[in-house]
C-alpha cells in the first residue's frame, strides 16, 4: 500500500444503527454480561462454555439477515474508493460490516467474530457457525483448543506496529463511534498529536473520554454525521 494519509478508527457506535449493541451505552453488552467472565483469557480458562455461548450468540446475530452495513459503513467504503491507497480503516469491531460495505484497506485490531484461532498451533480459521470445546483444529488436530479470534483484556491488539506507523504518517485521523475507554485505541489521538502531524476529528454520538484532545468534533448518529462528513 502507498502511504495512508487518512487513518480512520471505528468502534461499536458505527454498527449500532445496524442493530448491534455497543458495550458501554445504556443496556449495552457490559450491562448484559460480566466483561471479566467473557472478555479476558482468565474468564475463558475458568469457563470456556460460557465464553463460547456469548460469542456463538453474537456470531448467529451477525449472520441474521436483519444485520446489514449502514450508511456510515458505506460512506467510509466510498471514501476509500474515491481516494485509493490513501485510507487505512482500523476497526475495534469484530463484526464484518465494513467488509460487507466494501472497505478493503482494513485492520481488525480486536480480531474477527467469524474466525477461530488454535491455542496450540496458532492457526487462524474462518468460522461462521457455533464453536465449542469439542471442536478440533483442522491444522494440528488439537481438541478443545480453539477459541474465538478476538482480543481480550490483557492481550495484545493486532497489527500495532503498522497502525502506529500509519498514525505517525497521516494527515488526518478520524475517530468514529468509540467511547475512548479502551487502550491502546483510546490513545491514538494523543499519539497523532505527539508523534504525527495530522489533524484529528471525532465523529460520535456524544463526546468521548478523549474528546478534548481532538481538533474538531461533530456529534450525532453515525448514519447522519459520517456520510455528511465524507460527502
Ligand atoms: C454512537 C452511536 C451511533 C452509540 N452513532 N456513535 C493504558 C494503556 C494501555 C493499556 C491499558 C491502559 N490502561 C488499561 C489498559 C489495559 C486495557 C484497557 O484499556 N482497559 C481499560 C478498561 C482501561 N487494554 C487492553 O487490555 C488491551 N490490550 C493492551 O493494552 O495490550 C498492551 C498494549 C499496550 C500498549 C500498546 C499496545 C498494547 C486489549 C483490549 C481488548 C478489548 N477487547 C474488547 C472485546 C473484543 C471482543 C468483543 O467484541 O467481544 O473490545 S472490549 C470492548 O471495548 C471491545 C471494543 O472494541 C472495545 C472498545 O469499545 P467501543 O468500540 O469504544 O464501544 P463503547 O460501547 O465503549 O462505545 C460506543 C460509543 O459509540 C459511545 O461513545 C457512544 O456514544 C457511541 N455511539 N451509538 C455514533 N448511533
Amino acid at each position: 500500500m502507498s502511504k495512508p494519509s487518512i487513518v480512520i478508527l471505528t468502534g461499536a457506535g458505527i454498527s449500532k444503527e445496524s442493530g448491534l449493541d455497543t458495550f458501554r451505552c445504556a443496556g449495552g453488552l457490559w450491562q448484559q454480561v460480566s466483561l471479566e467472565d467473557v472478555a479476558t483469557p482468565e474468564g475463558f480458562q475458568r469457563n470456556p462454555a460460557l465464553v463460547h455461548d456469548f460469542y456463538n450468540a453474537r456470531r448467529a446475530q451477525l449472520r441474521s439477515p436483519e444485520i446489514q452495513p449502514n450508511e456510515a459503513h458505506r460512506a467510509l467504503a466510498r471514501l476509500e474508493q474515491e481516494f485509493p491507497g490513501t485510507v487505512l480503516l482500523v476497526t475495534q469491531n469484530i463484526d464484518d460490516l465494513h467488509e460487507r460495505a466494501g472497505s478493503q484497506s482494513l485492520i481488525h485490531m480486536h480480531g474477527e467474530l467469524l474466525k477461530a484461532e488454535c491455542e496450540a498451533c496458532g492457526a487462524v480459521l474462518p468460522w461462521d457457525g457455533d464453536l465449542s470445546e469439542a471442536d478440533v483444529c483442522p491444522s494440528c488436530q488439537g481438541a478443545g483448543l480453539l477459541r474465538p479470534r478476538v482480543v481480550w483484556f490483557g492481550e495484545m491488539p493486532l497489527e500495532m506496529p503498522r497502525i502506529f506507523h500509519a498514525l505517525e504518517q497521516c494527515d488526518l485521523f478520524i475517530s468514529v463511534g468509540t467511547s475512548g475507554n479502551v487502550y491502546p485505541a483510546a490513545g491514538f489521538v494523543d499519539h497523532v498529536q505527539r508523534c504525527g502531524q495530522g489533524d484529528t476529528i471525532e465523529l460520535n454520538l456524544e463526546p468521548s473520554e478523549g474528546a478534548s484532545l481532538f481538533d474538531q468534533k461533530r456529534y450525532g448518529p453515525a448514519t447522519r454525521i459520517v456520510p455528511a462528513f465524507v460527502e
